[in-house]
């Protein structure tokens, strides 16, 4: 897609010169070396290519999808990240697709995206990338699913990478420029940019849970976690309950003043809400109508073997994902004859994700033992009950796989919206086919017509399962009428759109009316320093008005 065919979400954008720099873990591409890395893509995305001539691919995963689209064909658009290979980075490029056809000539096409990679050595992608973002913050992030694994040392690599990379964002801007950092891997960056580059108009986005404060007090860095985010203007969750979680901890950690969706720090006011991130619907509908996608679905259904029912899990390999729940709901299913092979079949594609990091290895042996049970006892010859695909595929592999899908399972344990369920609803034009949503999904607050389950309680996981397999095709269509009417309100185009919007309005701080106030005088607290203790804080994990985990 380019931005010319739905208009610039960020065309009213008044700061400074209008340049916008996003800042993001990793960089929106991977380098094809060889031959091509042995990723299922194609199309557009293996296609593009740097000015040194090396090739590069669209990286899969939820942030690369929603922000390409954004930045392509923009001039003065840069995006600071790192390569995903360790070591020295190549030196900035801007990239360029190959002309598309032959009336546009020899030239390759600009797409005006500046690249500022930053360099990461093999002990510093171990210490702050697999360490503190992955096995410290995402697990306590996360309800604490897996338990948190604490290290000072990880901590102090946390520190100086997001150094590194707030340094890089300084270089590239221009005054006034508006930067847009995102995720977990980058809390600190924030302030680092503030204190350096006052000028600027910061935001952040949280694209995963904010914890409820109990469990966030658990954060050995949890003062300076909260001071890092406070640095931006904007800070931006999915849901509203994430914000409120933050807002009720900045007011209970530091003490400062709050005015409904806004916190007083250092003379400056920082708004905190939620924008629930979405997908390229035209893009996904386009896929799922194309004759060569169907084609496709059809094929794939030829495959399995026609089976009444096809039951589908899309997900990157992760334990926040509750494929193990759901495999153990199916086998259930299985055992007790609500479900039979092989008019059933499940599709399990399980994108391999952070294979370094312990918990990850666990996941994907107890996942692989999972599928062998419920093969052994319930597949036959040329026909296995779970069909486990751990792959990364092309779009339209996808779309083709949403289209075949009569039931889509999605179930995490927590997740900050889960593009998943948004893709699945936004390719079923044909309104057919069911989603099974665990209501700990942001995307729950959205796709309030999906057959929710809390995947915590297998009976319930069973029980919207079977309820999905067996909907009556009429009211499957009007579930799905009504998820389809939520979605073409917002897609990601609204999301960017209202998230620049309210990093504009920022400047003009909380107005007179606009929340309450809920200082109350006594409630700072004694701080410490960042890695110190402080007095009261016990009260403020335990206390009554903090709001409780629940997602829908
Ligand atoms: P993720 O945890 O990665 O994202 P999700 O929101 O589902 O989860 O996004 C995954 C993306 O990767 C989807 O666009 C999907 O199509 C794609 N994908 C999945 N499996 C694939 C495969 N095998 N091959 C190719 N592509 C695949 C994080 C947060 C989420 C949040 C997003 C965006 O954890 O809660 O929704 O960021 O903010």
């Amino acid at each position: 897609m380019t931005r010319d065919e739905g208009g610039d979400p960020l065309s009213d954008d008044a700061q400074g010169d209008g340049a916008f720099v996003v800042v993001a873990n990793r960089l929106p591409v991977d380098e094809v070396t060889g031959n091509g890395n042995g990723h299922a893509g194609s199309g557009a995305e293996e296609n593009l290519r740097s000015a040194d001539g090396r090739v590069w691919r669209r990286s899969p995963g939820g942030l690369v999808a929603a922000l390409y689209p954004l930045l392509i064909g923009r001039e003065h658009a840069t995006w600071v990240g790192w390569t995903g290979a360790p070591g020295g980075a190549p030196e900035p490029f801007e990239l360029v697709e190959p002309a598309a056809n032959a009336a546009d000539g020899p030239e390759p096409n600009r797409t005006g995206i500046r690249l500022e990679p930053v360099p990461l050595s093999q002990q510093e992608l171990d210490e702050y990338y697999e360490g503190y973002a992955n096995a410290t913050i995402w697990p306590l992030y996360h309800d604490a699913v897996q338990t948190p694994v604490h290290h000072r040392q990880w901590a102090a690599a946390n520190r100086a990478v997001n150094r590194r990379f707030a340094e890089a964002v300084d270089r590239v801007s221009p005054p006034g420029a508006t930067v847009w950092v995102h995720d977990y891997q980058l809390q600190l960056v924030p302030a680092m940019l503030r204190e350096r580059r006052p000028d600027l108009r910061i935001g952040f986005f949280l694209h995963i849970p904010f914890p409820p404060v109990e469990l966030f007090m658990q954060l050995p860095q949890r003062l300076e976690v909260v001071r890092g985010l406070l640095g931006a203007d904007l800070v931006g969750f999915q849901t509203p309950r994430a914000a409120q979680n933050f807002l009720h901890l900045a007011h209970q950690l530091l003490g400062v003043r709050r005015r409904g969706q806004w916190v007083e720090t250092d003379g400056r006011w920082v708004r905190a809400d939620s924008f629930p991130i979405s997908i390229d619907v035209d893009e996904m509908r386009r896929l799922a109508d194309s004759p060569s996608v169907r084609e496709r679905a059809a094929e794939i259904r030829d495959e399995l073997g026609h089976p009444k029912v096809m039951i589908l899990g899309v997900d990157r390999l992760d334990y926040t994902k509750g494929i193990g729940q759901r495999l153990r709901a199916y086998r259930e299913l299985l055992t007790e004859g609500r479900l039979s092979t092989p008019d059933t079949v499940l599709v399990q594609v399980a994108t391999p994700s952070r294979e370094r990091v312990e918990h990850y290895g666990e996941l994907r042996e107890d996942v692989e033992r999972e599928v062998g049970h419920i093969n052994g006892e319930f597949g036959r010859v040329g026909a296995p009950a779970v069909h486990y695909l751990r792959q990364s595929y092309s779009r339209e592999e996808l779309a083709a796989l949403y289209l075949a899908a009569d039931v889509m399972a999605v179930t995490p344990l927590r997740d900050g919206m889960n593009l998943v369920a948004k893709e699945y609803v936004a390719a079923r034009g044909d309104l057919r086919g069911a989603l099974v949503l665990s209501e700990f999904a942001g995307s729950a607050l959205e796709l309030k017509h999906a057959y929710m389950c809390n995947p915590h309680d297998i009976n319930s996981v069973k029980d919207a399962l079977v309820r999905a397999v067996e909907a009556e095709p009429g009211t499957a269509a009007k579930r799905m009428t009504a998820m389809r009417r939520t979605l073409r309100y917002h897609d990601v185009r609204r999301w960017a759109t209202d998230f620049m919007a309210g990093l504009r309005t920022t400047a003009e701080g909380p107005r007179q009316g606009s929340g309450a106030d809920r200082t109350r005088p006594g409630a700072k607290m004694a701080k410490t320093g960042d890695s110190g203790t402080t007095t009261g804080h016990a009260s403020a994990a335990t206390g009554g008005e903090g709001p409780d985990r629940g997602a829908a």
